[in-house]
């Protein structure tokens, strides 16, 4: 028989590109050279006895020796580091920059053909998820452009597409489909090619072919980045999205830990892992939009949540992860198994040591919430002047060391309406606390607020579970991917109260941001590591912090570079400017790709640290994006130094 002895049972039907099988070759036992297809190759995975998916796939030594006594054309390409002849580690040492479609080195559509059939059909050529819209595109279908332009701001269009991600800034607002009739459709800063990982062998595969070929390769889960680190122009991408196990484990122990927890595959999304935690009984830690990737970007970046008062940030439930390393090997993190990385991937960031499969989280048990809600108007025309409505916000603000010690989870916005201000607070809460509680932390506020006449009216709930809390109304509709919108932030620490006019020269200094357009979205909370956390590498900034408050603006379609480049400095230099004396820190996962010392505002005293660990398991730098732990080394070629888009070559920064 000439084929190989995996169960035919995983082959997977419909590979997405032509097969020039012929030029592709195996040689059987008996010697006999035949085509490589889908008939005569399975993929390459070993069946690994006693795992779930997705680790009951891998790729193994026992696998590539197979696929290498076959003779399999261009096997070598998908090896291990460690067994990687001389030649292919050069193809990532030579290079300048990562391979890019059109240099010599690209992978010919032959090698993206055998790449293709070792994964099980899992790779997709990428199509911009606009291109429907674009007649000349050869995909172009009105209804499908209807439904997505109609989509267009819902977090799912995105997520369960290949390639889209929620700021299109960073991918060059190419291929748009609102823009199909007047533009057209490029790849910008999107990948050239994904995987579509429903197993771990896949992630393998991707992860040694794009270090033995030096291509750019990066992750791609839901696409909420607000940096643009889950785009690359000419990279290779794993997509995470379809590992969706959810699994309940009533009793698990490590060495600081002992009770329930949750598995969950690296696509669960926060809204998934909150219905799921219901049925289960208990409480999950995650975000407050439903369609953020709990296991991905949001717990690798730390992840805040409305329990995080509670129990901390979304990196300190995690009790062990599931790996495949930049040598392509597959291994577990925990407080007894590759304790750095453990200490690293809990907060360190996304797309830099690895590509997580999935996670074991802490699960806590059922509680009460109590809380508010308001909407508050200011300005000509509203119950509240201006100057009311600020000395209002100071009085609030001034107490949040208290509200944060008390549990609180503050989460409101306020935009400029022009003549003044929409303040939602939506909602704030305590995880625990019985709603009379509630009533009487905030009657002091509520009391200087009724002596200096605001006018404000909040809207009172109790639940005695969190996902009743979070599905009921009292947060907002996901709403994502606005053209034309830049973000930052920062984290502003308990010391910042201590001396009163610090304390109001800062508040002046966030007011003054506010007053010259800027949203901002703020947090009051302590996400302060509950005792007996394992030490993690989660931004030392978080600890402290009492206030996270978001800030950015958009600007109008069209205008020129001169003026694109004013609004940028605009944020990063002079708004930013202003605040990073009171906050030097800010959250990688909501911050500004332009932050001039991001290591300091990003990781704090964890950098030196996560760089160590970066250098030793990913020495070649396999995983890059933009403001990760050693991503000083590269650059993308042609940007200028205000704006950072992933629409060009990632290049070496010569030194
Ligand atoms: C509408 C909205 C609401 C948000 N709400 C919150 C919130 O309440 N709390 C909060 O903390 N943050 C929040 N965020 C920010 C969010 O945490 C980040 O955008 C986060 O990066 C999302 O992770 P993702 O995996 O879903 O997204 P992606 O954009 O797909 O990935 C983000 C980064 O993580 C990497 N990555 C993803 N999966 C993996 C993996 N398996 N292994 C290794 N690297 C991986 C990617 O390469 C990329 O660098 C929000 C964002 C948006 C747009
Ligand atoms: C490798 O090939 C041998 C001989 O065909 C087979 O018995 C074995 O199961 C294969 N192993 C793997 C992991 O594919
Ligand atoms: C790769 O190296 C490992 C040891 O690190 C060895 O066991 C394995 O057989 C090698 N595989 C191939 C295909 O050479
Ligand atoms: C493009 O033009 C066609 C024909 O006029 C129209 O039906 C369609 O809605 C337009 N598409 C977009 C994205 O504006
Ligand atoms: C929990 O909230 C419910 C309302 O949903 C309320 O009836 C109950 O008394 C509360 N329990 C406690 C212990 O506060
Ligand atoms: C508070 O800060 C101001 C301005 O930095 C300083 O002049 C003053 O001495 C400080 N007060 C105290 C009590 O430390
Ligand atoms: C979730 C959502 O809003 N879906 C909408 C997508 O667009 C179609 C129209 O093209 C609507 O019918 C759906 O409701």
């Amino acid at each position: 028989m000439a084929v190989l002895s995996l169960p035919r049972a995983l082959l997977l039907a419909g590979a997405a590109l032509p097969l020039l099988g012929f030029a592709q070759t195996i040689t059987t036992q008996e010697g006999e050279v035949i085509p490589a297809n889908e008939i005569t190759v399975a993929p390459a995975a070993e069946v690994v006895q006693d795992e779930p998916e997705p680790a009951a796939l891998q790729l193994t030594d026992a696998v590539l020796a197979n696929l290498t006594a076959y003779q399999l054309s261009n096997i070598e390409l998908f090896l291990f580091d460690s067994n990687t002849t001389s030649t292919s580690v050069k193809r990532t040492e030579v290079g300048d920059c990562k391979v890019y479609p059109g240099d010599a080195r690209w992978p010919s559509r032959l090698v993206w053909s055998v790449f293709n059939l070792l994964s099980g059909g899992a790779l997709i050529e990428t199509v911009p998820i606009g291109a429907v819209c674009y007649p000349n595109s050869g995909v172009y279908d009105s209804a499908k452009c209807q439904n997505i332009i109609d989509n267009w701001t819902q977090s799912a269009t995105h997520a369960s597409d290949p390639t889209s991600v929620m700021s299109p800034l960073f991918q060059g607002e190419t291929c748009m489909p609102q823009n199909g009739n007047s533009s057209h459709c490029t790849l910008g800063g999107f990948p050239s090619y994904a995987v579509k990982a429903t197993s771990v062998y896949q992630i393998q595969l991707a992860v040694n072919f794009a270090r033995n070929m030096g291509l750019r390769l990066i992750v791609k889960n839901t696409g909420h980045d607000f940096l643009g680190k889950s785009l690359g122009a000419g990279a290779l991408s794993i997509w995470t999205h379809n590992l969706k196990t959810i699994k309940f484990k009533k009793s698990v122990k490590t060495p600081s830990y002992s009770g329930p927890a949750i598995e969950l595959g690296a696509g669960v999304q926060v809204g998934e892992l909150y219905a799921a935690a219901n049925e289960f009984g208990v409480t999950a830690v995650g975000g407050e939009c439903k369609g953020v990737g709990v296991a991905g970007g949001y717990s690798a970046g730390g992840g805040h949540s409305p329990l995080s008062s509670k129990f901390g940030l979304g990196s300190d439930q995690i009790l062990s992860l599931d790996v495949v390393l930049p040598n392509g090997r597959f291994v577990t993190a925990s407080e007894t198994e590759n304790e750095d990385l453990f200490w690293a991937l809990r907060g360190g960031g996304g797309s830099t040591f690895g590509v997580v499969t999935s996670i074991l989280v802490k699960a806590h048990p059922k509680m009460n919430f109590s809380g508010l809600t308001w909407t508050i108007m200011a300005g000509p025309d509203t119950a509240n002047s201006n100057d009311v409505f600020w000395q209002a916000m100071y009085a609030y603000w001034a107490k949040f060391p208290e509200f944060a010690a008390k549990g609180s989870y503050g989460y409101g916005s306020i935009f400029p309406t022009g003549t003044g201000y929409m303040w939602s607070m939506n909602p704030w809460l305590v995880p625990g606390m019985a709603l009379a509680d509630f009533k009487a932390m905030v009657q002091p506020l509520f009391d200087e607020w009724t002596a200096m006449g605001f006018s404000f009216t909040p809207v009172f709930f109790e639940h005695d579970n969190f996902y009743d809390t979070w599905s009921t109304g009292h947060f907002p509709t996901e709403a994502v991917a606005n053209s034309n919108l830049r973000t930052a932030s920062r984290l502003f620490p308990r010391s910042a109260w201590a001396n009163e006019t610090e304390r109001v020269a800062m508040f002046d200094a966030v007011r003054s941001v506010v007053e010259e357009g800027s949203a901002l979205i703020q947090y009051n909370m302590n996400p302060a590591a509950p005792a007996g956390t394992p030490a993690s590498g989660a931004n030392s900034h978080w600890r402290d912090a009492v206030w996270f408050g978001i800030m950015g603006t958009g600007w109008a379609p069209g205008i020129s570079q001169a003026e694109l480049e004013a609004v940028q400095r605009k944020i990063t230099d002079d708004w930013m400017g202003r605040l990073r004396p009171y906050g030097p820190g800010g959250y990688m996962n909501e911050g500004d790709v332009m932050e001039p010392d991001f290591a300091e505002a990003f990781f704090g005293t964890n950098y030196d640290r996560l760089l160590q660990i970066k250098r030793r398991v990913d020495p070649y730098d396999v995983f890059w994006a933009p403001t990760a732990v050693g991503s000083e080394r590269w650059k993308v070629a042609g940007q200028p130094d205000w704006l950072t888009l992933q629409t060009g070559k990632l290049c070496k920064v010569s030194n």
